[in-house]
């Protein structure tokens, strides 16, 4: 394996700090209790882990807003717990991916400060200044979190655009200076010895020329930032140097967060030729159901249909193939827990579900990332109030959709949000059947358990062999143990089955099958498995041939 090359070897558990685990009884997570986990970490199987933002930040949103690169938020330890972090992850064999966010940063951070305050200081041009144009914004664009994506700062007479939050100030790229300084910062972490980084909304950082309007979505009053600010003029050019001045001198894994792309773009951006990034977190698989031209854009409760579904990773599957490299993933902290959203989460099938979610993503070619609970078949929380929410998009898009706009009622609104709300994914995760799930020892989680924890938790997990999470264990093991889990070509079976989703792995004179049935009805299916096929792994206890169980996953080798 070539040097630089461990990223498709790696399997990747997904770390949201504030949710892990607390150490000190303040209510949320921090760096000691993550060290105090790694155990966990290791005995599932995983070889990586991705931090979400552990920087100094107001929270706005979560840590995606960074108030300094080079400091730990407080709440979350000191920099020498970092160090001993890093050290104890590095001694078990398992290395770590920090999240580098530098689409924007927080409106606290001193470059933002300094910037803010006149038209010609050092930092005036870090971020993207504009005049006011007949007393209005700029542009008609829209924030990912509702509202313009323009703020006014009387100080310089001018507004800046955010993407997102207020308080989230896109950064200026088109500025050498902002480019050295992030190259510099990404040093910084990694002369540290972090093994590479999870880049945010990374396709994001070239604009347009001119920022030109967009179209407006019918009863809204913005054109949405994405897709008018994704894959933009100077992104490839912005990747090759960071790469050339970065990424290319250190063994260091990447993954950049790009929404709005198609397979073009990752052959494009991560090539492997190693001239940009190893892979992409494309959003294609997770926003199937999302009307995109409307004004409710990404908020629905509709189940995804099975066929879009394999036919979209199927594409990703097959254009990437010996160009680029699939990152594999169903959820993580911005998308509602997997077995919730794509299959079953009543006590009857939720395990079974689990696994075979499980079976489907792991039998595929590419790098699989496990967000914290997955492995345990976490669910979403099933809120039925607005009060029980504290995600910035949630909140916001509420108060946008039903109070501003009158798009849909607050009943359906928080429909939608049950079944697609970022929070699903931020609670506190379920160690055991104890106060707080084991989580705190305080009596404050900075939020709200799920309900279920008693009956889903790791502690009975692990003291039971058929548990989702030794069946993870088991999967990434077959990968390690399988090059053709690794780096067998992908070819899909019967593309028109809504049932079941099947497809073949070939490697040298090896064929895999992956059998997965979506539903909650036994059917019947001949794949015309040889006799002497090996069963790698299943989600029942027995082999009823071509009889498909409820949830049922099996994988053939031969
Ligand atoms: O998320 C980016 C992201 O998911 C959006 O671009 C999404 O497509 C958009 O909000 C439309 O719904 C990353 C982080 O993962 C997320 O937690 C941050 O809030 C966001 O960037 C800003 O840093
Ligand atoms: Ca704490």
């Amino acid at each position: 394996m070539a040097k630089n090359d461990w990223f498709k070897d790696s399997v990747v558990y997904q770390i949201y700090p504030m949710s892990f685990q607390d150490s000190n009884g303040d209510g949320i997570g921090d760096l000691k209790g993550i060290e105090s986990r790694l155990d966990y970490v290791k005995k599932l199987g995983a070889n990586t882990i991705w931090l979400n933002p552990i920087y100094k930040s107001p929270n706005k949103d979560n840590g995606y807003d960074i108030a300094d690169y080079e400091s730990i938020q407080p709440a979350y330890g000191t920099m020498a717990d970092f160090d001993s972090l890093l050290a104890a992850m590095h001694s078990k064999g398992i290395k770590l991916l920090m999240d580098l966010v530098v689409n924007h940063t927080s409106d606290q951070n001193e470059w933002f400060q300094e910037s803010k305050k006149s038209r010609d200081n050092k930092y005036a041009d870090f971020y993207i200044w504009r005049d006011p144009v007949d007393g209005h914004a700029p542009n008609n664009w829209g924030s990912n979190f509702a509202g313009s994506a323009w703020t006014f700062v009387p100080e310089r007479g001018q507004y800046y655009l955010h993407c997102f939050a207020e308080g989230q100030p896109d950064l200026n790229w088109r500025n050498p200076e902002v480019r050295e300084a992030v190259y510099s910062l990404m040093r910084f972490w990694l002369d540290k010895g972090v093994d590479g980084f999870r880049m945010d909304v990374i396709n994001y950082i070239s604009k347009p020329d001119g920022l030109p309007d967009g179209p407006v979505p019918a009863g809204s009053k913005y054109s949405p930032c994405e897709p008018l600010t994704t894959n933009g003029p100077h992104l490839l050019e912005y990747l090759n140097e960071m790469n050339d001045k970065v990424l290319s001198k250190y063994d260091m894994m990447t993954v950049g967060e790009m929404p709005a792309t198609n397979p073009e773009d990752a052959v494009r951006y991560a090539n492997l030729d190693g001239s940009g990034l190893n892979m992409i977190f494309q959003f294609e698989h997770v926003s199937l159901s999302f009307n995109p031209d409307q004004a409710i854009g990404k908020w629905n409760d509709e189940p995804v249909k099975l066929t879009e579904l394999k036919h979209s990773l199927s594409r990703w599957q097959a254009g990437l193939d010996g160009k680029s490299w699939n990152s594999l993933y169903w959820n993580n902290h911005d998308q509602p827990r997997a077995v919730s959203r794509f299959a079953n989460d009543e006590p009857e099938f939720r395990v079974r579900a689990a696994k075979m979610l499980g079976t489907t993503l792991h039998m595929l070619q590419g790098t699989p990332y496990v967000y914290e609970g997955e492995e345990l078949g976490m669910t979403n929380g099933h809120f039925t109030s607005l009060d029980q929410y504290e995600d910035i998009e949630s909140i916001n898009a509420y108060k946008q959709i039903v109070d501003q706009e009158h798009l849909v009622s607050g009943d359906k609104m928080l429909s939608y949000l049950a079944s697609r709300s970022r929070d699903n994914a931020r609670t506190p995760m379920q160690w055991d059947n104890g106060k707080y799930a084991g989580f705190t020892t305080g009596d404050k989680p900075w939020y709200r358990l799920n309900a279920n924890y008693p009956e889903i938790n790791a502690a009975d997990e692990l003291v039971d062999q058929d548990s989702v999470f030794y069946y993870y264990q088991k999967l990434i093991q077959l990968r390690r143990d399988n090059d053709i889990i690794r780096y067998g070509r992908f070819e899909a079976l019967d593309p028109k089955d809504d049932a079941v989703f099947a497809y073949k792995r070939h490697y040298n004179d090896l064929t895999l099958v992956s059998i997965n049935n979506f539903t909650a009805e036994s059917v019947a299916r001949d794949y015309q498995i040889p006799a002497g096929a090996q069963l790698l792994i299943g989600n029942y206890a027995d082999d009823q041939g071509t009889e498909l169980r409820p949830f049922e996953s099996k994988v053939y080798l031969f």
